[in-house]
């Protein structure tokens, strides 16, 4: 029992580093990653792991949920408070299980469901035909306009009236641009739907105030909390009260057993971190970067999805470089040069997801690290560098040794040793 992972178990340790090593020496630019505190993480390494807590704080199946109690209570109170929300389950595993509770809850199977397109910017739970979602519910899809690349609120209106759905979602994991919630509202009042609102990519922005927020116009709103929000991986639904007992059914017992209360206490975590000035100023950051990344792309010669960003991520089109070079390829380039994308489709791509004719970046990561304008300036021109040569492997070679320079100087875990070590 005393036995530490690096003395019990030096394999599952020494690839725990390694990854380290990597997160350290890569630049990541996946923007639903980011990297967790210390506090954070301590959090999630804690006794509560050990604990089953079937239930809700005081109405629990299992006997000893005293500090469970406490400790779900408290992350439910800082959440309600961090997004003025009436009502907070903080229980769902994920995002996609925060969805399938809210469909659960507010749906019956076959309910038509209105939202957008997974290869336009939307979600696999927000309708893909093999995902729960769309197996067991009626979906119709929004896309983008084809001029703009926006979202048409007129057609989102079109297909309300049209298809009267149950439920709209509003929300995307691959949309760069700001989402003004007050017409979604109307369009759900409209027609009678509920309206959901996803806002896993940018909960932290919002809480930032850096994005408009959903929770005065929405009756539902999910977000995970490991992306903007910069928490443990997780999820939670924020609701109406009048909502609160059939969202709490439908996470538990309907879909999930035990609540994990080592993730639950780690979210506490990042709510109070998340209700820190410099949690404001680290968002207002991580938007002035994306704008500033996107703007020396573009003056590199790429073209970018809408041609720009409101937010934390942008798409690059790689058509604007070669009709030949797809997202997997840019995105194994990329790595090999030490830089983590992943790729993306574009709106109307004529490729498939798994291959696709874009790139998804963003600046959650980097601007954890401490990077601000000036290194957006290196990044870009180092992406530009390593597409513009990517069929030369010394050339990739050359900017990996850019990028680790770069990575030095922008430690990411000072001390993560008494993390590991101890
Ligand atoms: N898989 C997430 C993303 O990368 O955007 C969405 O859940």
């Amino acid at each position: 029992m005393k036995k530490s992972l690096f003395k019990f178990d030096p394999e599952v340790f020494e690839i725990a580093v390694s990854d380290l090593t990597r997160q350290q020496n890569y630049l990541t630019l996946i923007p639903s990653e980011n990297f967790a505190s210390h506090a954070v993480m301590q959090a999630q390494s804690t006794v509560f792991a050990n604990k089953y807590a079937e239930g809700y704080p005081t109405a629990r199946y299992y006997n000893g949920c005293d500090h469970s109690d406490q400790i779900e209570q408290l992350a439910i109170d800082r959440a309600k408070a961090l997004f003025s929300a009436e009502h907070v389950n903080v229980q769902p595993h994920s995002g996609s299980q925060a969805n399938l509770a809210v469909f659960h809850a507010l749906l019956s199977p076959g309910d038509v469901v209105l939202s957008m397109k997974l290869d336009h910017g939307g979600h696999l739970s927000h309708g893909l035909p093999q995902n729960f979602s769309g197996k067991y519910y009626d979906i119709v899809h929004y896309g983008l306009d084809p001029e703009t690349e926006r979202i048409n609120l007129e057609t989102v209106s079109q297909l309300a009236q049209k298809h009267k759905p149950n439920l709209i979602i509003v929300g995307a994991s691959a949309y760069p641009r700001e989402i003004d919630f007050a017409p979604w509202r109307e369009i759900a009042d409209s027609v009678g739907a509920y309206l959901l609102g996803d806002v896993a990519h940018i909960a932290g922005l919002i809480v930032g105030g850096v994005h408009p927020s959903p929770v005065p116009y929405c009756d539902v709103v999910t977000t995970t909390t490991h992306k903007t929000l910069r928490g443990p991986r997780g999820a939670i639904i924020m609701c109406r009260q009048e909502l609160a007992d059939d969202i709490d059914k439908s996470v538990f017992p309907g879909l999930q057993g035990g609540p994990f209360m080592h993730a639950i206490a780690a979210r506490a975590v990042a709510f109070k971190e998340a209700a820190q000035p410099e949690f404001a100023d680290y968002q207002k950051q991580v938007v002035t970067n994306a704008d500033a990344l996107s703007s020396r792309l573009t003056r590199n010669g790429f073209r970018l999805v809408t041609g720009g960003t409101d937010n934390h991520l942008m798409l690059i089109d790689l058509t604007s470089v070669s009709e030949k070079l797809s997202g997997r390829q840019a995105a194994n380039y990329l790595e090999d040069a030490g830089i983590i994308v992943n790729k993306n489709t574009i709106p109307f791509d004529s490729r498939s997801a798994n291959t696709t004719s874009g790139i998804r970046i963003g600046t959650p990561m980097i601007t954890s690290r401490g990077m601000k304008e000036k290194e957006m300036v290196q990044v870009a021109d180092l992406i530009t560098e390593t597409i513009e040569n990517r069929r030369r492997p010394s050339a990739r070679q050359q900017v990996k040794t850019k990028v680790e320079k770069l990575c030095r100087s922008f430690p990411i875990y000072e001390g993560i040793d008494q993390l590991l070590w101890s």
